[in-house]
């Protein structure tokens, strides 16, 4: 029996544009302006880093949703106005930094989606870790179509999913992808039926609170990295990072429960 998801107090209870909710090790942060489908401003994308900075060190996998229809409409075109270059650069660091809260922060991130995944919506869904999209997810960058470029770290993300050649069909000629087109493409790990997104990732997030937290440390910041070096250095880096885990106190008493027969085996399901 698991304790449900209590609402947060204190400084969490204090973000207007987000829900966080605790239930033992899993943080629920779920973007919350349905009303505008989630669009998001940069109070939102602020609050979104705060949020993930500040995780209570008992937070050991976060699941990000959306309330509401879609989990999110993107960038805010309300408040792009006419920004000057400079300015719209500073923008774009300033998304990256969020971002990188989410991809590159303590815990691992599962992402559920349901209805519109669009522009920066599909940005920060590629930033989570793992993606449980229901059947009413649809796919979209339409920053061609609006006169501008992805700027939330979708062209480095993003292509790492599914390839720069379907990045570049969704933004010049405005390709929407369905649920099922997204997981064969690889933007999403699971599809489920709607309405069974939460309950799936929080599955899959209680299990991955599990681990030990420096393996998932090791699997969230070494793999993307090792991804962009040199076979050679790659190789170099693994070894390094297999060593570190190894040395852990936890990983140590895990290959004891395991020697002795105290630990579960790999099965099928
Ligand atoms: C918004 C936004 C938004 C909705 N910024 N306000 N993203 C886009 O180009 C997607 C634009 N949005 C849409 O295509 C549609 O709104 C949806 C397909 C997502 C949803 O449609 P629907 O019929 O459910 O809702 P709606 O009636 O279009 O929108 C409800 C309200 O949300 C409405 O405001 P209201 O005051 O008239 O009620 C919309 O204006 C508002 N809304 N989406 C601002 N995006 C880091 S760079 C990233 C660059 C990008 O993300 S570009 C892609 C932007």
């Amino acid at each position: 029996m698991t304790t449900p998801f209590m609402a947060a107090t204190g400084f969490f209870a204090e973000m207007d544009f987000l829900k966080v909710e605790f239930s033992e090790s899993v943080s629920h942060v779920r973007l919350n302006r349905p009303s505008k489908r989630n669009a998001i401003n940069d109070a939102m994308i602020l609050q979104l880093q705060a949020c993930m900075l500040n995780l209570p060190d008992t937070v050991r996998c976060v699941i990000l949703s959306g309330e509401g229809v879609h989990f999110c409409a993107g960038l805010d075109l309300s408040e792009l106005g006419e920004r000057s270059a400079g300015e719209g650069v500073m923008h774009s660091r300033m998304w990256h930094a969020a971002l990188d809260t989410v991809q590159l922060g303590r815990v691992p991130v599962v992402a559920v989606l349901h209805g519109a995944v669009i522009g920066g919506g599909l940005e920060l869904a590629s930033a989570a870790h793992i993606r449980v999209a229901e059947a009413s997810t649809y796919y979209g960058l339409p920053e061609g179509q609006r006169g501008i470029f992805v700027g939330g770290g979708g062209s480095v993300r993003v292509p790492r999913l599914a390839g720069v050649a379907c990045m570049t069909d969704m933004m010049l000629t405005g390709r929407v992808l369905d649920a099922e087109e997204g997981h064969r493409r690889g933007l999403a790990q699971y599809t489920v039926p709607d309405g069974k997104g939460f309950k799936e990732a929080l599955k899959l997030a209680r299990k991955i609170a599990t681990n030990s937290p420096l393996s998932n440390f090791a699997v969230m910041h070494a793999l993307p990295r090792i991804a962009d070096l040199s076979q050679s250095d790659g190789l170099f880096m693994e070894s390094l990072m297999a060593g570190i885990a190894q040395d852990d106190d936890t990983a140590k008493e895990r290959m004891r429960d395991f020697l002795e027969k105290r630990a579960g085996k790999v099965t099928k399901s």
